[in-house]
């Protein structure tokens, strides 16, 4: 049986470097992500929106902007995430900044060592978001969260959840990928992260691509996706602070979705980054939410499994 999903809203651009983000949850709910959810026969609660410190808009200092706020915020996140885990409930983060994958991922990842699961994170996003202060260009640290999660950074926020690191770089794959810092490109590669950038996707298609990034899943696998909105193309997703062409069709966004959606092992997710300031008429929000029930299993027509590969 599909778990019980729960909605909760992070309502903050404290690690972005433009305003806006902290929208993003009720412009998700007000492009029907409840309604579309439960039309597909599943349970959703939606929580309501956290709360934690206004953003004060500061210059970096020590190579990080709003260290502090950033650090409440994540803790505050934690704890709701892990509340729905330990509940046996799907959680589903509406960001909110980028920043925020560091609350949320660190509780699934004890949620995962407390049940001793499998943990596999698929960070769909045009970054790595694997910068640290030595090497960010902006001192955001939404451009952080995966190199927190694996260790990297301040203890303030590598901590958080208790257990440093948080999870290893074997636990992620990043889909994708399209602009990366020099200095971060270095340390990704030094960490062996798994990137499936755009050019792979060119390449190989996202079909065969979806298959290396999930190929281990199984049923001990609890599966979270991160999902940046500034993965998707900019052309069909303006609403976003950070954009990069060249990123996934809309086509592609759908295959993704679906594939993991078959894999049945979709245990959490975040919805990141969209910025209904920079939106227009909430369209890359109601994409979002399309592509949302996709990876629910909404699928054109009735499967018994997706087709097998030609080649
Ligand atoms: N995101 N690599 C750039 C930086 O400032 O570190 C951009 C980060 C974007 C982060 O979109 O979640
Ligand atoms: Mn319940
Ligand atoms: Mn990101
Ligand atoms: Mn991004």
């Amino acid at each position: 049986m599909q778990a019980p999903i729960t909605l909760i809203g992070a309502p903050t651009d404290i690690g972005a470097g433009a305003r806006g983000a902290s929208m993003g949850p009720e412009a998700l709910r007000v492009a029907g992500l409840a309604a579309v959810l439960q039309a597909q026969g599943l349970t959703v609660h939606d929580r309501g929106n956290l709360t934690g410190p206004a953003n004060p808009w500061r210059p970096p200092q020590g190579g990080y902007r709003h260290i502090e706020e950033v650090a409440a915020w994540n803790h505050g996140l934690h704890g709701a995430v892990l509340d729905e885990l330990r509940a046996g409930h799907l959680p589903i983060v509406l960001g909110g900044d980028h920043c925020l994958g560091l609350g949320s991922i660190s509780a699934v990842a004890r949620h995962c060592r407390e049940r001793h699961k499998k943990l596999r994170v698929l960070w769909l996003d045009a970054h790595a978001d694997f910068n640290t202060a030595a090497l960010t260009p902006s001192g955001n640290l939404h451009g952080m969260p995966v190199a927190l999660l694996c260790g990297l950074g301040p203890p303030e926020l590598t901590g958080i959840g208790g257990h440093t690191p948080a999870i290893r770089p074997q636990d992620i794959r990043q889909i994708g990928i399209r602009s990366v810092d020099a200095g971060e490109k270095r340390l990704v590669h030094e960490h062996g992260l798994e990137v499936f950038d755009m050019r792979t996707i060119d390449e190989m298609g996202m079909r065969h691509t979806m298959e290396l990034a999930l190929a281990g899943v199984d049923g001990d696998t609890h599966l979270h996706v991160s999902f940046d909105v500034d993965f998707l193309d900019p052309e069909i997703a303006p609403g976003v602070g950070t954009t990069v062409r060249g990123g996934p069709t809309y086509r592609e966004a759908q295959l993704c979705m679906e594939m993991i959606a078959d894999t049945g092992r979709l245990a959490s997710l975040d919805v990141m980054e969209l910025n209904p300031a920079l939106d227009v008429r909430n369209r890359t929000a109601e994409l979002a939410v399309d592509l949302v029930e996709s990876l629910f299993g909404k699928s054109t027509l009735m499967r018994k499994q997706a087709p097998t590969r030609a080649t």
